[in-house]
């Protein structure tokens, strides 16, 4: 059975408070403490800035990571990145959470955005150990077990890490939806199911305020997103305020996993970032009463240590969420399987004589919806499967000349 009701009366879940989660002040002004508040250890007294006692005790399996340490030197640690700030970045070991900023060869010009540090990576540090030393700084970001990308908005291509290293995306959307309080979108469900297949993590639909509309709606909604979202994709419909009805979710939020929330601004991601922690953390704002849209209150995304032992990225409500080029789009695998059945292997879908797709659609078996928005999702996927290759073409020019500059220099040197 797909489909959990809302829970109501019981609950299972008391949550504790977490001294170790990460704290959120700004890095500009903190610059020598960690982000919980705590100074870094100084040398000695006086104006000289605090250096931070490298043997300090670390938990990586408290930040999500698996498997054995990779090699650190004496004055290296292994943290994640839990937030990502103009003035740098913070990180957190497992054991407290501080600043640190990234080796200049991340802030190099041309270098693929997608390979600078972002929020869920694993990275290695090199703190300072005298006083003078620079701050910590991100001197490795650790081989990704998978992130969670969309295409960056504006004309040249580019793809952005929304979170790296992620074991569940929990996409959020309010049950009380424009344009009125009886719609879902089943659409963006899909566009976010197939920009989270490339991630390696499981996609889970939470569908939020349930508290907010009348009971009957939230079946029917729930029942409109199981037709026409692949069987087995979990859905789930809750009230983010209540941690008895949060409770549905702690399934998927075990020790050691991370976990990331995605959807639109005022869905309710930061307040059931809240509702997990057990402490309001996390700012949020009330909805516009003219056209229930959110705030944007949410503008960095935030990693965060839950008490369940798990790790939760609080993002800010996307507007945009472009495909990247690289989907497999097997939301709609189904479709393309039909298309297999069509008498033309180069079908369009359209007059076609022998169509399969379009016979599936007028026996009632295939949404005629549905089709639509994949031949848009194909069509957007295929162009920028296009600008993607033309980005790695030109990229791979580039070193060629620079290859070819470089030897006719060594050339003119040696004559
Ligand atoms: N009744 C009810 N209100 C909710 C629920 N979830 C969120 N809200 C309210 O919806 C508003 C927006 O919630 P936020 O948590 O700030 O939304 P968000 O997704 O973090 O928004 P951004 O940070 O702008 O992306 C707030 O007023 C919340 O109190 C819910 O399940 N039930
Ligand atoms: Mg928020
Ligand atoms: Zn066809």
């Amino acid at each position: 059975m797909r489909l959990r009701a809302p829970e109501s009366g019981r609950c299972a879940a008391f949550h504790r408070w977490d001294s170790a989660a990460v704290g959120t002040p700004h890095p500009s002004s903190v610059a020598w403490r960690t982000a919980d508040g705590t100074r870094l250890a100084r040398k000695e007294s006086g104006d000289n800035p605090p250096v931070a006692k490298v043997e300090s005790p670390t938990d990586p399996v408290r930040i999500g990571w698996r498997g054995a340490l990779p090699p650190l030197h004496g004055t290296q640690r292994l943290a994640r990145v839990s937030a990502q700030h103009r003035a740098g970045y913070e990180v957190h070991d497992g054991a407290r959470a501080f600043n640190a900023q990234p080796a200049p060869r991340f802030l190099k010009r041309g270098i693929d955005p997608a390979e600078r540090p972002a929020v869920g990576d694993f990275v290695i540090i090199d703190l300072p150990t005298e006083a003078g030393d620079a701050p910590p700084h991100i001197v490795e970001v650790l081989p990704r077990r998978g992130a969670l990308t969309r295409a960056a908005a504006g004309e040249r291509y580019g793809r952005q890490v929304i979170a790296a290293n992620i074991d569940v995306v929990l996409v959020l959307m309010g049950l009380d939806g424009r344009p009125n309080s009886r719609s879902i979108n089943p659409a963006r469900a899909e566009r976010y199911l197939a920009l989270i297949e490339g991630s390696h993590a499981q996609a889970v639909i939470v569908l939020t305020k349930s508290d907010k509309v009348e009971a009957e709606w939230v079946d029917e909604a729930l029942q409109q997103l199981a037709a026409r979202l692949p069987a087995g994709t979990p859905l789930h419909a809750i009230n983010g305020k209540d941690a008895c009805s949060v409770a549905v979710l702690d399934g998927y939020l075990k020790p050691g996993v991370t976990a990331v929330l995605v959807g639109s601004s005022g869905a309710g991601k930061s307040t059931l970032t809240n509702t997990l922690l057990g402490e309001a953390r996390m700012a949020t704002a009330a909805t516009r009463a003219s056209d229930d849209r959110g705030r944007h209150t949410t503008t960095h995304r935030a990693l965060l240590l839950l008490p369940s032992g798990a790790c939760l990225i609080d993002t800010p409500g996307m507007r945009e969420l472009k495909l990247t080029g690289e989907e497999g789009l097997d939301v709609f695998a189904d479709i393309d399987a039909l298309a297999t059945r069509c008498r033309f292997a180069d079908c369009g879908h359209g007059n076609e004589p022998g169509c399969a797709v379009r016979a599936a659609i007028d026996a009632g078996e295939l949404d005629a919806a549905r089709f639509t928005h994949y031949l848009k999702l194909d069509s957007e996927r295929g162009q920028q499967t296009e600008a993607l290759e033309a980005q790695l073409h030109r990229k791979a020019q580039a070193k060629v000349q620079t290859r070819a500059l470089r030897q006719l220099y060594r050339d003119r040197e040696r004559k």
